[in-house]
């Protein structure tokens, strides 16, 4: 039996919760179809997403497909649990992604296609909800076409779009324009195909066409299009056919080594930690010590795998398969469980870009705040906790304002702890200017550490996050010490001149000093005279924010892609609002009822548009927004108040000072 892992993607309210329920109602897993309106569907299990009737968490299911085993990933639209999405992707085989056959290609659309097709991952589009009112087929396959990829093939005719009785039709075998299509979109990737059809287009059998489409929709390359609705079930049947036919199954050799992704978290009744897993090579059974970071391992104390339904126990978990594992008590989000596989995650999606103080509102339950935001934080790495020692406060970071609703729901109801929230704040980043360097020798006044080290700062390609590099020796420093360099550097950086994150920038290690251990005659340990991590983690701090002074930063601002629909005249009132908003429309069209307004808009203005927008659209107007890019800030630079890591004690605070690198004693300290 083949498997393969299936990942659901929309712009919110397409309807991947529905059609996933169709789904598993089709391949007989259940017998009855849930609603997203009643809240009973299977992957909407969670009391808030019944109760909202969102997708908050990626949730998995799996039905066979005649011999081929699916694991499908049902996951959020909205915008600010783009996280969720972003995990799932390094484990996905394949990808159906859901358009809305009356709303077409929106923003999230756009976004989440042009990142699968970064990460090559072969997509169909499913155009759902051809019964509703407003359903259009051509309109949506214009806007696959013009926003999302020149490279799709309508695999069928709709019929009675916009009723109940809506229909597809998959075209028949040898139909004429639809061979003709998939010779025009094939043939642009198959010199073969090409020259044949250019010699003779009746020579080119249907047969070889269909097996070109599911070779090169297999490779990302072509995209086949269905239509149907998941409320009524049209067009579900030659959908799956289409995943079964057109999208590649998971590859791995079970034998091989053990290489596998994390890609969620969750905890089980008895607050015990489970890890959802994607293996991709290897075996891996209960009782088995694994690794899953440099300096964290543990024993997987049972498993159960996704099979035909919901996951059973099952005494091992293969490649390509994709299990829940106990047992492993440090495991984090992202973590690779044994060697690497080829493709890593990484970052696809832009960073939060709030954070705001959550305050208890008993300062009893700060203690439990703390414990309970970390156990959230574990499910969700970027809400990103952050201690303000000064303030003795709390921040997380956010996407935005659902999510800062879900945080607090969840607090409520998991953990009895009733929050709120204070200054929410746009969180900007910090790039070098330029390049700078510094160096601090062992053994020379006024470093006070047995350490030493130099540093470069360079700028690299935005998005690109922190690279550490060397360019000492290998083995010219030991491993212990490097490693503290490192982690350090990145710690760091959390704040840059500015207080911001520092990011897209290289670190290379120039120098690098140490003394090694020494002992006196009767073997004890000298501290005096030995180098420890210690060292190392005291004098990178000052080395990294010398180098970063000397490149200087600059301070950019997170901005949105916005589209905006309104009655016609509020297209007055809206520009000048978005005006005061510094928001930048590019383009507008109206037309006789309504108009369009694109363009972008600083993240930290979103809000107040969203506010505004009911009162002068008469409730009328719709708002998209997306992460778009950072743009430099112009005018006063916004100051993050800062956590003051460092300086970690006096003798790094006289030496931060001695070296003229702007540092400032914290309120609390001893000494
Ligand atoms: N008429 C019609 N309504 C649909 C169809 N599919 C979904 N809906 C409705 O659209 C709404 C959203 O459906 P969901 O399945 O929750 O959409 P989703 O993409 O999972 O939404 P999020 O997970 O929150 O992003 C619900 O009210 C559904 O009943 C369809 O084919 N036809
Ligand atoms: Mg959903």
């Amino acid at each position: 039996m083949r498997t393969l892992n299936l990942g659901i993607l929309a712009h919110i309210d397409a309807g991947k919760t529905s059609l996933t329920e169709r789904l598993l109602f089709a391949a007989g897993v259940i017998d009855e179809i849930g609603r997203v309106d009643d809240g009973s569907t299977q992957t909407d299990s969670l009391a808030l997403e019944r109760r909202r009737g969102i997708t908050i968490k990626s949730a998995v299911v799996s039905f066979a497909i005649d011999d081929v085993a699916v694991n499908l990933i049902d996951t959020p639209g909205h915008p600010d649990f783009i996280a969720e999405v972003e995990r799932v992707l390094s484990v996905l085989d394949g990808a159906v992604l859901v358009i809305s056959a009356v709303e077409g290609v929106q923003a999230q659309t756009r976004v989440l296609m042009r990142t699968l097709q970064r990460l090559r991952i072969p997509v169909l589009m499913f155009v759902n909800k051809i019964d509703r009112g407003g359903a259009q087929d051509d309109r949506v396959l214009r806007g696959i076409s013009e926003k999302l990829t020149p490279a799709f093939v309508p695999m069928g005719s709709t019929r009675h779009l916009g009723t109940r009785d809506a229909g597809f039709t998959p075209y028949p075998a040898g139909d004429a324009a639809f061979m003709a299509r998939m010779a025009d979109v094939l043939a642009t990737r198959d010199d073969a195909l090409l020259a044949a059809y250019v010699d003779d287009e009746t020579a080119v059998s249907y047969g070889r066409l269909r097996e070109e489409l599911a070779a090169q929709a297999r490779q990302a390359l072509a995209h086949p299009v269905f239509f149907g609705s998941a409320m009524t079930g049209a067009g579900v049947d030659a959908l799956t056919a289409g995943i079964r036919e057109l999208l590649p199954a998971a590859e791995g050799d079970a034998d091989g080594p053990v290489s596998g992704t994390v890609f969620k978290v969750e905890r089980g009744p008895a607050g015990e930690k489970i890890a959802y897993a994607r293996m991709f090579s290897g075996t891996v059974r209960a009782r088995d010590r694994l690794r899953f970071g440099p300096d964290r391992a543990g024993k997987v104390t049972a498993i159960s795998v996704f099979d035909r339904g919901w996951a059973a126990p099952r005494a091992s978990v293969a490649a390509g398969q994709i299990g829940k594992l106990w047992g492993l008590g440090d495991v984090q989000i992202g973590d690779t469980l044994g060697v690497a596989p080829a493709s890593s995650a990484g970052r696809h999606f832009a960073p939060p870009t709030l954070e705001t103080v959550v305050v208890p509102c008993s300062p009893a339950d700060k203690g439990a705040l703390h414990v309970a935001l970390a156990q959230l934080a574990e499910q969700d790495p970027l809400i990103n906790l952050r201690q303000d020692d000064v303030r003795q406060e709390i921040l997380v970071s956010l996407y935005g304002e659902v999510q800062k609703e879900v945080v607090q729901a969840t607090l409520a109801d998991d953990f009895g702890i009733d929050v709120r929230f204070r200054e929410t704040t746009t969180l900007c980043i910090e790039r070098p200017v330029g390049s700078g360097a510094a160096v601090e020798m062992i053994g020379r006044e006024p470093n006070p550490f047995l350490a030493g080290i130099g540093l470069r700062i360079d700028p690299a390609a935005a998005g690109s996050g922190v690279q550490f590099r060397l360019e000492i020796e290998l083995g010219a420093l030991p491993f212990s010490f490097l490693k503290a360099v490192e982690e350090t550097v990145r710690e760091t950086l959390q704040q840059g001149i500015h207080g911001w994150q520092v990011t897209d920038t290289a670190v290379t290690m120039t120098h690098s000093g140490y003394w090694p251990r020494q002992s006196h005659a009767h073997g004890t340990f000298d501290k005096s005279m030995s180098s420890t991590a210690g060292d190392f983690r005291n004098l990178t701090p000052l080395v990294v924010m010398s180098a970063l002074a000397q490149a200087g930063t600059r301070v950019y601002e997170p901005w949105h892609r916005f589209r905006l629909e309104a009655p016609a005249d509020a297209f007055t009132p809206l520009l000048a609002l978005l005006a005061r908003l510094l928001a930048v429309p590019r383009t507008q069209a109206i037309q006789a009822s309504s108009c369009v307004l694109e363009g972008e808009i600083p993240a930290a203005r979103v809000r107040e548009l969203e506010q505004q927008l009911p009162t002068l659209t008469r409730g009328e107007g719709v708002l998209e927004c997306a992460f778009e890019r950072y743009i430099a800030v112009r005018g006063a630079i916004p100051a993050r108040p800062r956590s003051d890591h460092y300086p970690f004690n006096r003798k790094e605070y006289l030496l931060h000072v001695a070296r003229g690198v702007p540092v400032r004693r914290p309120a609390d300290a001893r000494w």
